[in-house]
């Protein structure tokens, strides 16, 4: 045991996700199998699926308070960046080209450390029937909590004035749960397919970069709804919060296929400005198993 002491009260997952609606404890049953298909219709056509209110109206007020009481935690970060989040010009490549297109990224995450067992956004994440449905609508065997202490629970904060710029990420899915929208902006946008492994697709994506808007879909995303996107060939951003409005939050699920997964090192410090010693270890873990002399 770690000797984590649970603080405030312990959450059922019942009293967050709406089972009557959904329910995920029942995986026969028909209301089970209709969330399923409609997720992989979703995810098939645009590499984005919506579960409308899947979080009942009362918990979303939990989920965003238990936010709002940690977001002093927040690591802000600024980062002017390619869709690719590489910042250094690259001389291979003409200067309007994706490549040397640097947007402004700023947001900032709530470490996965700042949430204890059983409070309510992670009593949901954790919850086995949730991986259960998300690996079905992604037609995969199985999925597990992603294992690093970070980057497994977070929440994305755009404060007023901030902005998620258009960019591809580095997992294969993600899975969002928005708890407080702004009250203009802050929409989440997104140009499905605009690359395959084939194709790169850098004359639509610098169109996008420019402003066009041709084949960009803006996601109908209300407080409550579940989001999973498949965002490595799909250009997305989520657009600025205005100065006036109130803040995004966002809370992120993050899960992989295989169990026991941690984060690199600086990737970690790139995101939460810090590292944990089980980074450390890891980091070390990986290279005595590569390497053939110790
Ligand atoms: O906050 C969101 O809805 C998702 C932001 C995003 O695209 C990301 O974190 O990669
Ligand atoms: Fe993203």
């Amino acid at each position: 045991m770690t000797g984590i002491v649970h603080t405030g009260s312990m959450h059922e997952l019942a009293q967050i996700v709406d089972l009557d609606r959904y329910p995920l404890h029942e995986p026969e049953s028909a209301a089970y199998a209709t969330a399923v298909a409609a997720a992989r219709e979703g995810l098939r056509s645009v590499g984005c699926a919506v579960v409308k209110d899947l979080v009942r109206p009362e918990a979303v007020t939990l989920l965003n308070n238990e936010i709002v009481e940690r977001k002093h935690t927040t690591h802000f970060s600024t980062q002017v960046m390619n869709p690719y989040f590489h910042t250094e010009v690259n001389d291979e490549f003409p200067s309007d080209h994706p490549v040397n297109t640097f947007l402004e990224r700023s947001s900032g995450f709530i470490p996965g450390d700042s949430w204890e067992p059983g409070c309510a956004t992670d009593v949901m994440f954790r919850a086995p029937e949730l991986a259960r449905f998300l690996a079905d609508c992604l037609e995969i065997p199985e999925l597990h909590c992603y294992a690093d202490p970070l980057a497994g629970l977070t929440a994305n904060i755009l404060d007023p004035g901030q902005l998620f710029t258009w960019h591809f990420d580095t997992n294969d899915f993600a899975v969002t749960v928005l708890v407080q929208e702004a009250d203009e902006g802050g929409l989440f946008e997104y140009s499905p397919a605009i690359r395959n492994a084939d194709d790169e697709g850098f004359d639509r994506i610098a169109a996008v970069l420019a402003g066009e808007r041709e084949g960009v879909h803006t996601l109908d995303l209300r407080p409550g709804d579940l989001q999973i996107f498949r965002g490595r060939h799909s250009l997305h951003q989520v657009s600025r919060v205005p100065a006036n409005s109130r803040p995004r939050h966002a809370a992120i699920f993050a899960y992989t296929e295989e169990a026991g997964v941690i984060g690199r090192l600086a990737r970690t410090q790139q995101l939460f400005g810090r590292v944990l010693q089980a980074h450390v270890d890891a980091e070390e873990q990986r290279i005595r198993s590569d390497a053939l002399i110790d």
